[in-house]
């Protein structure tokens, strides 16, 4: 009696087994990042950064999303609390082009401003990839990104990456680390989260107070 309801738990357990997998390798495959040239090697070393992550020493390791995830943020219509900026244009941000170069990003105003791109339909997203500049080495400040279903994001808002630790951008306190910028581009895990708005917020940077984008990609399906 005591063999027969092992045999039955073990035979129960292998079919759940079978289901969860069947369900959970539905399909993940790494995500197709076309990464700008490098503008710099190694790690500045002289800065004094509150809870600034450690540079990872090697290439970033594969984001495995559903079959079928792709960049939903291409040529998609971006605003800005500045929106006449000096140097550079809004469209830049979803133009597919990551340069380091001149002519490549966008320079908004000074302290705390947000880009909000407009993916006009729900998509699931999975990551968010952000360069806001790679010439030379810098840390942004106040990095928060935000997911809503409404344009002004008083809707169904989902904060998915915050490291403004003192809460000077009003999002509220971050938990997030600061990190240095590359050509590899910020990495935010969007986990599935479905929303049309994708907000981004900077206060300045560790070499002036002015913010920069040169691209943002939204990976979802
Ligand atoms: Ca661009
Ligand atoms: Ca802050």
């Amino acid at each position: 009696m005591l063999r027969n309801k092992n045999i039955l738990f073990l035979l129960s357990f292998s079919i759940l087994l079978i289901f969860s997998q069947n369900i959970f390798a539905q399909d993940l495959v790494p995500i197709k990042i076309d990464l700008p040239k490098a503008m710099f090697v190694g790690t500045p070393t002289n800065m004094s950064i509150e809870k600034l992550e450690k540079p990872l020493g090697k290439p970033r390791p594969p984001f495995l999303a559903p079959k079928g995830t792709k960049n939903v943020a291409l040529g998609k219509t971006v605003f800005s609390t500045d929106d006449m900026p000096i140097i550079g244009e809004i469209e830049f941000i979803t133009d597919g082009d990551k340069d380091a170069d001149e002519g490549y990003f966008v320079e908004l105003g000074p302290f705390t401003q947000h880009i909000t791109i407009d993916l006009e339909k729900e998509y699931n997203l999975y990551a968010i990839l952000v360069w806001h500049y790679h010439k030379q080495a810098r840390v942004y400040f106040d990095v928060i990104v935000q997911v809503a279903d409404d344009k002004d994001f008083t809707k169904n808002v989902r904060t998915l990456f915050n490291n403004d630790l003192d809460n000077s951008s009003g999002q509220g306190k971050g938990t997030d680390w600061h990190y240095v910028e590359t050509s590899e581009g910020k990495l935010i895990d969007a986990k599935g989260e479905k929303a049309r708005y994708v907000r981004l917020y900077s206060k300045g940077n560790n070499s002036n107070d002015l913010n920069h984008y040169i691209e943002v990609a939204v990976y979802g399906k």
